[in-house]
């Protein structure tokens, strides 16, 4: 490590005590750019690494609400606006038991050049609360999205900040939350992208955060002259990213021989075709299950437990080519990356945001393997956010080819400066520098065009 990057993150994580994945998200991108800042002092002038790493505004707040039981509860909100150099505060709200402040920061700080690299005119924010969804009541769900929106609507708007979903928010709780600011406001207008398609919601919008990493997986396969066609793939969740980079696998002529959830995975030795994807995504869309229940319903499947303490996840460790995680954070630790290359996989296209620990990253890059980071890979899902926020303020929508065209074409857009900022900085083949480094130059240039308030 550099002595600036050690004295960097020094200052960081004394400043920011106790959020260790916020630590790993900065740390990655300082050591990417520690190049371009030798080659462009200014950014260091304009102390560009300091100020992208303080959130412009954090919010924190109660979530009270009334359980079926008649019981209050309460739980913690939080809002992150990070950076809005490029665009208003864009990015998605996560509802789970784990969610805190460090958490949030790290997809909030990954949200900016995330966005940064869609060409579309986003910054960067998060938001979500430890409320957990599981076992819940509809109304329960209701009464606590409502609750949340009752503070959150003060803080966002169409040209301020406009959450989305993640894990645990889809269409059911975006419509809550909707209906909720809708009522306060008296106003319909598009504060929150993956709305229903009868309410401003855009095509493709469930399918592109899914869609897009397979499209990225493509790209990458491109420059080695191969498709996805005939390759074994290991995607991992079974949630809405794991489902449609399922189907579009599927399409492209590849086989997905995993899925999983928080309690194990199982392992499909004929693949998960379309009738048994479409059983997935009624069984977990419905909430009705759990992905153990595919091992009792197709018998050429066998289902594992996965213990979150051991020193490996046995998903990673088998024979493929290729693999696609989409449930979490730091899913895959450095055994696990090293089981994936003796296993034979070559390119790992990430779902997920930061699913892969920085050893883990090490091992992807000294094999030179196709390596696509989630900031790339995952930036399909808040691209078509974009798209839905353009075709709000036109009134007007898109059909299903015009959005998934654009789609694919931002796909191979965010590929192409990756390869080209890697290049640049004597690195061919490496995306997570290209990512960081094509991300971080295009907001470090708004920040300085706008002043020390930028
Ligand atoms: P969903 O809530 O639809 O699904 C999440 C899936 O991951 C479920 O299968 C869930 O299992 C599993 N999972 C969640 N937390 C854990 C955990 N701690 N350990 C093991 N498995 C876990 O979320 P999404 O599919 O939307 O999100 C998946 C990932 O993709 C996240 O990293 C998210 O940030 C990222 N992402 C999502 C985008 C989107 O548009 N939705 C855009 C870009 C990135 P279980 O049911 O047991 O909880
Ligand atoms: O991590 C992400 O990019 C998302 N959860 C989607 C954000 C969005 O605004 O669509």
């Amino acid at each position: 490590m550099s002595d600036f990057v050690a004295d960097f993150m020094a200052k960081l994580k004394a400043k920011n005590p106790a959020e260790p994945e916020f630590h790993q998200a900065v740390q990655e991108v300082v050591e990417s750019v520690s190049l371009v800042l030798e080659k462009h002092p200014e950014y260091n002038t304009h102390k560009i690494m300091e100020r992208m790493s303080e959130p412009e505004r954090v919010i924190m707040f109660r979530v009270p609400w009334m359980d079926d039981q008649g019981n209050v509860q309460v739980n913690r909100g939080f809002r992150i606006e990070m950076n809005s150099a490029i665009g208003p505060y864009k990015g998605g709200l996560r509802l789970h038991p784990s969610v805190n402040l460090g958490i949030l920061k790290f997809l909030a700080f990954e949200q900016v050049l995330k966005n940064a690299l869609t060409t579309l005119p986003m910054g960067g924010g998060k938001g979500g609360s430890d409320f957990d969804p599981k076992g819940k009541s509809d109304n329960e769900v209701m009464r606590f999205c409502q609750s949340f929106m009752m503070e959150l609507y003060r803080h966002i708007g169409p040209n301020t900040d406009i959450p989305a979903g993640d894990i645990g928010v889809g269409g059911r709780e975006i419509g809550y939350m909707f209906g909720t600011y809708k009522k306060i406001r008296n106003e319909f207008t598009g504060i929150l992208t993956g709305k229903g398609l009868n309410w401003g919601g855009s095509l493709i919008r469930p399918e592109a955060t899914g869609y897009g990493a397979v499209y990225f997986a493509a790209e990458m396969l491109g420059t080695r002259g191969e498709t996805l066609e005939g390759k074994t793939c290991l995607v991992s969740g079974s949630g809405n990213v794991a489902q449609y980079a399922t189907e579009k696998i599927l399409d492209l002529g590849g086989k997905v021989v995993t899925l999983s959830d928080s309690g194990g995975y199982i392992y499909d030795t004929d693949g998960v075709d379309r009738e048994k994807l479409a059983w997935v995504m009624d069984l977990k869309n419905a909430r009705r299950g759990r992905i153990s229940e595919y091992a009792d319903k197709f018998s050429s499947a066998t289902y594992t437990p996965i213990d979150a303490g051991a020193d490996s996840n046995p998903l990673w460790d088998h024979k493929a080519d290729c693999a696609f995680p989409s449930a979490t954070q730091n899913e895959i630790n450095k055994k696990d990356a090293e089981n994936l290359i003796n296993n034979g996989v070559y390119v790992v296209s990430e779902g997920a945001n930061m699913p892969t620990v920085p050893d883990g990253v090490e091992v992807f890059l000294k094999n030179k393997i196709l390596y696509g980071p989630g900031k790339a890979a995952n930036a399909g899902g808040v691209a078509v956010s974009g798209l839905e926020m353009s075709q709000n303020s036109m009134r007007y929508s898109w059909s299903r080819e015009e959005v998934d065209n654009k789609l694919h074409n931002i796909m191979k857009s965010i590929h192409k400066s990756c390869i080209e900022a890697a290049e640049a900085y004597g690195a061919p083949g490496n995306y997570v520098l290209g990512a960081n480094i094509a991300g971080f130059k295009k907001v470090a240039d708004s920040m300085i065009d706008q002043g020390v308030f930028g």
